[in-house]
């Protein structure tokens, strides 16, 4: 068997959607200058994201791992016990299917549907993943489901577990973290029989501050990358070199915000406009929130899923929830 690929409105260069031209440009134009997360996953990017999940300071994809691996076993008898022995796997921001490939022996899937915003990308992991696993029913979708989940009919409607580990739901503001899993949970829209999440978990600040600004520089790398991305997409005329890495930890917000800060007074154009930033000034790129267990259970309910569990490490850094609708 080899892999089906839909490319639901994705970024084929080189024209990108008015919408996301658009998109780009509101929020370069605001007086907080901001570009959404989802601009770091083109194809550099998303090397660049694999390179940072190696990293000594970059626990959480070690530690995950780690929570998989003891609790595998737990996790399929849990899904035995409703009824569900080969799901469906929807693995939300499959990036290199490293995860899930971990996970497939473990859970048999009937079918695994990896979505990815970077196409290119998740047609190469995706043909991995069949290599491995040959008799595997593989649907692989090139889309962007910040902005709505809509799964095309050749995903199974039963039997559906949807999978987001990494702590990916951080990156979303906690209101749209409540309406995303609203819509996963909501039995007309996901139509999920449950959810396996990756959250990391609130602990002190040098550690954090380290896993976003390692001694390499990777993350620094990846975060000057988006305004490549940002170039190809809007034709403009950002000057890498001119940009710092920032991260920190916003203790009041409960979130690490990566930033990119102008090293000098600076412009930058693109077709039709022209943007200045004083020295010093900064554009968001990212938001990464980190949960108490209390507060991902709390929010897990909210959504409307009824049975909630976790698994952590001794230190408690990272959590695995199942959720259950
Ligand atoms: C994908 N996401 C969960 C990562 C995070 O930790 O927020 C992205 C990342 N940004 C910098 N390092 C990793």
């Amino acid at each position: 068997a080899s892999p089906q690929f839909i490319h639901l409105h994705g970024e084929a260069l080189p024209r990108p959607s008015h919408s996301t031209v658009q998109e780009l440009a509101a929020g370069l134009g605001a007086a907080a200058a901001s570009v959404s997360p989802k601009f770091f996953y083109n194809a550099l990017g998303s090397r660049l994201f694999d390179a940072i999940t190696v990293l000594d300071e970059y626990y959480p994809t070690r530690i995950e791992a780690g929570i998989f691996e003891a609790s595998h076993a737990q996790i399929a008898a849990t899904l035995a016990e409703i009824g569900i022995q080969n799901p469906c796997l929807i693995d939300l921001g499959a990036g290199n299917c490293a995860k899930a490939m971990a996970l497939i022996p473990h859970l048999q899937p009937r079918q695994y549907v990896p979505v990815d915003i970077s196409v290119d990308f998740l047609k190469g992991a995706a043909e991995q993943v069949q290599h491995r696993f040959p008799a595997l029913e593989i649907v692989a979708l090139g889309m962007d489901f910040s902005a709505g989940l809509q799964l095309p009919d050749q995903v199974q409607a039963h039997d559906r577990i949807f999978f987001y580990p990494g702590s990916s739901l951080g990156n979303f503001q906690p209101e749209q973290a409540l309406q995303f899993l609203q819509h996963i949970a909501d039995p007309t829209q996901g139509k999920a029989r449950g959810l396996l999440l990756g959250i990391d978990l609130l602990k002190d600040t040098a550690t954090l501050e380290a896993a976003y600004d390692d001694a390499l520089g990777v993350t620094a790398a990846f975060n000057k990358n988006l305004l490549l991305n940002v170039n190809a997409l809007l034709q403009s005329d950002f000057d890498v070199r001119q940009w710092r890495h920032v991260a920190l930890f916003n203790t009041s917000h409960s979130r690490i915000e990566m930033h990119l800060e102008a090293r000098c007074a600076l412009t930058v154009s693109w077709p039709g406009h022209e943007r200045r930033f004083s020295a010093g000034e900064r554009i968001h790129t990212e938001n990464s929130y980190k949960y108490t267990l209390e507060g991902m259970t709390r929010l897990l309910k909210a959504a409307g899923f009824a049975r909630t569990g976790y698994w952590t490490d001794p230190a408690r850094q990272f959590a695995v929830f199942l959720a259950m609708v």
